[in-house]
């Protein structure tokens, strides 16, 4: 499957429960986007392997991802899904970006800083090395756009270093993919503590919304979010940014500007906008749920779907690769 359009990739990795964050952030942009791009959407199951993981609950999210992908609206007749493990370029990849790429770069990345501290007994390499990984992620393909949250813009500007540096060195190889970071919800908040971003495998459930939440869980959660004393609603992010968080996330999930939000709930208190929202969201994620629950039943129908995202991707990423591998001096193995 190649088209004339551009090429759209984004990828999550199996880690945790998919969570609005996500939902906002990335997946919500690449329904959007899909129409007008040849989409590439990826499980990146390499990448959770940086933080430990049960062998078998990780066999089951990947599938769970996929199928949440597609609940969520992404079409798989258009679309290539692939499990970024299925296609083993991506590592072959990654290993020559590495030569390429600085110790002081991947220094500087705020995710890595991040990470080892959540994860202090166990730092290794792969955390370290994770953005030249998803640079191989993204290069292999040609992306020309790449829909994700503010969080991972650095990673972003990291795979455009490293396409531009090689194409430099060795000439013209690879596209210099552009970001796509929403201008409104690039960043969702913890539910519990506002100054940090929701992540989906935050330790402490009420921190997130996962978009297999029942309805009185998500009622639950968003009673307990933290706001502050005041008692007026009003947009502002840094002094109230619980607050702010909720009407961002109202704002996004019923499709609205923040300020036509704080219009709406002009003069009301935090009680019924929490529980405006928490109702907005549980219609949202109604017909996700339903679609994802038939979905996740039908093997065949997820495994005739990997197996031709494989298959397609494969292709387009030995193209790659082996323009890679002759352009910096490697002998072509004879068929
Ligand atoms: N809070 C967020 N707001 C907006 N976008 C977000 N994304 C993540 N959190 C938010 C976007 O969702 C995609 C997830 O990619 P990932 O799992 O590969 O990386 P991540 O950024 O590490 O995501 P999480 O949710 O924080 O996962 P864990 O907790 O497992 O590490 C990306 O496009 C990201 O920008």
């Amino acid at each position: 499957m190649t088209t004339n359009k551009p090429v759209l990739l984004s990828g999550i990795q199996p880690s945790g429960q998919l969570c609005l964050g996500n939902y906002i952030g990335a997946i919500k942009n690449w329904v959007g986007l899909q129409n007008d791009y040849d989409g590439i959407f990826l499980v990146v199951d390499l990448h959770a392997l940086t933080v430990k993981q049960k062998p078998s609950e990780l066999r089951n999210r990947c599938l769970s991802f996929l199928a949440q992908y597609i609940a969520c609206g992404i079409d798989p007749g258009s679309n290539l899904l692939v499990i970024q493990s299925h296609v083993h370029q991506h590592t072959e990849l990654a290993w020559v970006l590495s030569t390429l790429a600085y110790m002081g770069e991947l220094n500087r990345m705020t995710q890595f800083k991040d990470k080892s501290t959540k994860h202090q007994e166990n730092i290794n390499a792969g955390l370290f090395t994770y953005p030249v990984l998803m640079a191989a992620d993204i290069l292999l393909y040609q992306a020309d756009l790449v829909p994700v949250g503010a969080d991972q813009k650095q990673h972003l500007e990291l795979a455009r270093d490293l396409a531009q540096r090689f194409n430099q060195r060795y000439s013209d190889t690879f596209v210099v993919p552009e970001p796509f970071i929403p201008k409104q919800g690039a960043r969702i908040m913890s539910l519990q503590s506002p100054e940090s971003k929701m992540s989906k495998s935050d330790t402490n459930e009420n921190n997130f919304i996962a978009l297999l939440d029942p309805p009185d869980t998500i009622r639950k959660k968003i009673k307990r979010a933290v706001t502050d004393s005041f008692t007026d609603i009003q947009y502002d992010e840094e002094n109230r940014p619980g607050l702010a968080n909720l009407l961002v996330m109202y704002a996004e999930v019923a499709g609205m500007e923040i300020k036509q939000v704080v219009q709406q709930f002009e003069n009301k208190c935090y009680e019924v906008l929490k529980s405006e929202l928490a109702e907005v969201i549980i219609e949202l994620l109604k017909p996700v749920q339903s679609e994802y629950h038939r979905v996740i039943q039908d093997k065949k129908y997820l495994s005739d779907i990997l197996s031709n995202g494989a298959e397609n991707a494969s292709y387009r990423a030995r193209k790659t690769i082996s323009k890679v591998y002759r352009k910096i001096g490697l002998v072509p193995r004879v068929q």
